[in-house]
């Protein structure tokens, strides 16, 4: 597992985020392991298994269970979809890193799912991913009203769509090799490719523990904020990180002529703007007290990471 737990202690003096990312990501890791059987035939539940079960900071469904029991509901009403977010999630990253899209031989310090089973089975493990993501949901999920369940599955199918990471991902691939990509197109591309399955997340624990309509707005634009914080960060980091920290190639999005925001702001200025972004969100959970401790940790972490 790649390091979210160990870097957990920097983010704030008075809740050790260190353990309670530690139990969650456990809680969650053992939940996917038991989400994905293998059966005949095996190779593809076995290509979709070694993507899934390759580690991964796991901040979608953590968040996702943070935001559930945040609003009064239990981590058991949301696991299910904490694990389908992180198998959504999981087939985004299989895809993109497909030859025919950022072509990138190592993610999560393993060798991508294509360099392993050969380009056709890794796309047919996204796609098995992505399918069984919403079965799993409407499925397993117990003791939620029906009614919020098909909200989830409504929000969620929304957020990776076309008018969600997919239409993030066509608007980044056309920007690719151009240099007068505005910083509206750029907010564009992540607020989509990155944001909206991080406010999916978010909004999905709220939906689940039965927030009023209200509070979701609130929780969404606080998970719109790190979303984009979220993405300024990696942005910095692909400049500033080693491969060994990342898992992953470093620099690519230089190699690749892609404008990011340190590209356009500097370093220092794109994280000014990350802190500034955390801070509004950090201000959407004002009210909540202590209960909104891990939330508020959590986007302290998305600045501090180091991967
Ligand atoms: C969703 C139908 C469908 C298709 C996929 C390829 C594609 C369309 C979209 C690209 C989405 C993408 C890869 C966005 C980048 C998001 C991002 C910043 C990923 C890194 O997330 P971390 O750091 O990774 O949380 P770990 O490995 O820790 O989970």
């Amino acid at each position: 597992m790649t390091s979210l737990q160990n870097q957990g202690a920097v983010a704030t003096e008075t809740f050790d985020l260190a353990s309670y990312l530690t139990e969650r990501a456990a809680l969650v890791e053992a939940a996917l392991d038991r989400s994905i059987p293998l059966v005949y035939p095996e190779k593809i539940y076995e290509s979709m298994r070694y993507s899934l079960l390759a580690g991964g900071k796991r901040l979608r469904p953590v968040l996702c269970l943070a935001t559930c029991e945040l609003v009064g509901g239990t981590i058991e009403m949301a696991m299910p979809t904490a694990c389908a977010l992180e198998m959504i999630h999981t087939m985004s990253l299989i895809h993109d890193d497909l030859p025919a899209m950022d072509n990138d031989d190592y993610r999560r310090g393993k060798l991508t799912n294509h360099k392993v089973y050969g380009e056709d089975i890794a796309i047919l493990a996204g796609d098995g991913l992505l399918a069984y993501a919403f079965e799993y949901i409407a499925r397993e999920t117990k003791g939620v009203p029906a009614e919020r369940v098909l909200q989830v599955i409504a929000h969620l199918g929304r957020a990776v769509g076309a008018a969600g990471l997919v239409g993030g991902q066509v608007v980044d691939l056309e920007s690719e090799g151009k240099s007068d990509v505005s910083i509206e197109t750029l907010n564009f591309i992540h607020r989509h490719k990155t944001g909206a399955l991080l406010e999916a997340c978010v909004v999905s624990g709220a939906v689940l523990g039965g927030a009023g309509e209200e509070e979701r707005q609130r929780l969404s634009r606080y998970a719109q904020n790190i979303g984009l914080a979220f993405q300024i960060v990696d942005d910095i980091l692909d400049i500033t990180a080693t491969p060994e920290e990342l898992g992953k190639t470093a620099g690519k999005d230089l190699q690749a002529q892609k404008v990011t925001y340190p590209s356009l702001w500097g370093i220092e200025e794109s994280r000014r703007q990350a802190a500034q972004l955390i801070a509004d969100a950090k201000a959407e959970l004002q009210g909540y007290g202590t209960a909104a401790q891990p939330l508020q940790a959590i986007a302290d972490f998305i600045t501090a990471r180091k991967n």
